[in-house]
């Protein structure tokens, strides 16, 4: 989108923004803060309007056009349409806070700052879906958001937002912490639900999707810590007021968790559609010790790279960044100067899928493995020229469905598009190898 040569930005007037998810009041994680702020107001008036339907909190999201911001950006409305009629099993809710993808850490400021928006999100997800049991499966390594998280989840079970009959309705809820235990598998959604229920974190196969068969085998919705939090915000101004800010095919606020190599990193509340050049030279200040840019990764390892010369215009939404081969993952980018070896930077993170795989599908555990090796031995000059290809064919046979859940597909995501988009970083490295064999490969396959 472009005026007179000038990008515009989908997030529209974004520095006269004003902050919901997390907003600048003192304390607000304290449930009496939360209250004076008009905390746990909108749980009130769906239990105490007759007229507001359990479907009518659903039709609202649905309008609202929020997509979770998990990774996944499935529109949220839509999953939770996925839920059966109640029959006479339990149903249940599983909020995905096991915020391990490499450069995520966004879902913990929630629960640290605002944790009684994202405990109203769950109430009213409830309500909507007719649940009575959510599970908090919490990153086992957030030992003090665990600690935070429990306090404000007992303040709300004590002023009677949570359990049973809630403000004096007919609607029961509780809410349950479970910590993991540091596996990043077990934030994938079918193995979160084997971790709750005491099993070894395997992925399960899909179809049956969780709302036909989750938790215990009953009903379930699974969505991330942040998602949920957005859900009294578009209780209080509607789901069409809410689908007006930002970009228009994932509207709403986003939190842009910024690393890299950036003057000023951390987590920024804006709408969604920032432009990356705004987030990375305005938001951030800059570049770190004023460098330039090499690359962005936009949202988690598992989404390509972005290189430099192609961010021009292109904004933090999927439409956007669908023009240039990558997606808004998790929302934390992740910015690259122009002295990272993208070599090297390709192998930590293959070393990150190499070393989380859950082993299960042939192709993921050994491919994984032998990502990381040729990549090792590519990055010590020990690289062959046909490695770059052999790379190539690999990734060509672990992902597409090769495997029982996508964690393939995210190992192989960074790999092919890093291998393409910065080739000759990747041919400098073999063609200055001094190992005999790849000088002889090389004159046949470079
Ligand atoms: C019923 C259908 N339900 C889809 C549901 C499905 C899930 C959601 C999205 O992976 C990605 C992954 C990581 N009937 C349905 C249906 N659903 N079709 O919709 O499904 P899916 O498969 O697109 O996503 P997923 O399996 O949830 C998540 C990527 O996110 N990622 C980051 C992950 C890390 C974190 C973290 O640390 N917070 O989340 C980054 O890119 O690679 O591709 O609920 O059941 N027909
Ligand atoms: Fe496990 Fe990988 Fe198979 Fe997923 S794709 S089930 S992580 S082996």
């Amino acid at each position: 989108m472009e005026t007179n040569g000038t990008p515009q930005s989908p997030a529209g007037d974004w520095r006269s923004y004003e902050r919901m998810l997390l907003p600048p009041i003192q304390d607000l994680h304290k449930l009496g803060v939360y209250e004076e702020h008009g905390g746990y107001d909108r749980l009130r008036r769906v239990l105490e309007d007759d007229a507001f339907e359990p479907s009518d909190v659903t039709d609202e999201v649905k309008a609202s056009g929020l997509t979770g911001r998990g990774g996944a950006g499935f529109p949220t409305g839509i999953k939770w349409t996925f839920m059966p009629e109640p029959d006479e099993r339990p149903r249940f809710i599983g909020v995905n806070a096991d915020e391990s993808e490499p450069g995520t850490f966004k879902d913990r400021q929630v629960m640290e700052y605002n944790p009684h928006l994202m405990l109203e999100g769950i109430l009213l997800a409830g309500y909507a879906l007719h649940i009575d049991t959510a599970y908090v499966y919490i990153r086992g390594e957030y030992t003090d958001w665990i600690v935070h998280l429990k306090e404000q989840l007992e303040n709300a079970y004590e002023a009677g937002y949570v359990g049973e009959n809630i403000m004096g309705s007919d609607f029961t809820m509780d809410i349950v912490l479970h910590k993991g235990a540091g596996a990043y598998i077990c934030g994938e959604e079918t193995s979160l639900m084997e971790s709750l229920e005491g099993k070894r974190g395997y992925p399960r196969y899909k179809p049956p999707f969780p709302a036909q068969s989750g938790i215990f085998g009953s009903p379930t919705t699974i969505n991330n810590a942040e998602t949920l939090a957005h859900v009294p915000l578009i209780v209080e101004q509607g789901g069409e007021a809410y689908s007006n800010i930002g970009a228009g095919d994932m509207p709403g606020p986003a939190l842009y968790g910024m690393s890299g190599h950036v003057k000023n990193p951390g987590v920024y509340e804006f709408p969604t559609g920032m432009l990356l050049t705004d987030m990375i030279y305005d938001v951030c200040g800059g570049m770190a010790r004023d460098k330039d840019l090499k690359a962005v990764v936009p949202g988690g390892s598992s989404v390509p790279p972005v290189p430099a010369d192609q961010i021009d215009g292109i904004s933090m939404n999927d439409e956007s960044l669908g023009e240039v081969g990558s997606r808004t993952g998790t929302f934390c980018p992740l910015v690259l100067d122009e002295e990272t070896d993208m070599v090297s930077f390709l192998r930590r993170v293959a070393h990150f899928y190499q070393d989380e795989t859950c082993g299960q599908c042939t192709p993921c555990r050994e491919g994984t493995s032998w990502l990381e090796k040729i990549l090792a031995r590519i990055d010590e000059g020990e690289g062959r020229m046909r490695d770059i290809d052999l790379l190539l064919e690999l990734c060509d046979n672990m992902d597409g469905g090769r495997t029982i859940c996508a964690f393939a597909d995210g190992a192989v995501g960074p790999v092919r598009a890093t291998v393409k988009r910065f080739r000759e970083e990747f041919a400098a490295k073999c063609q200055a190898s001094v190992h005999p064999v790849s000088t002889e490969v090389s004159a046949g396959a470079g």
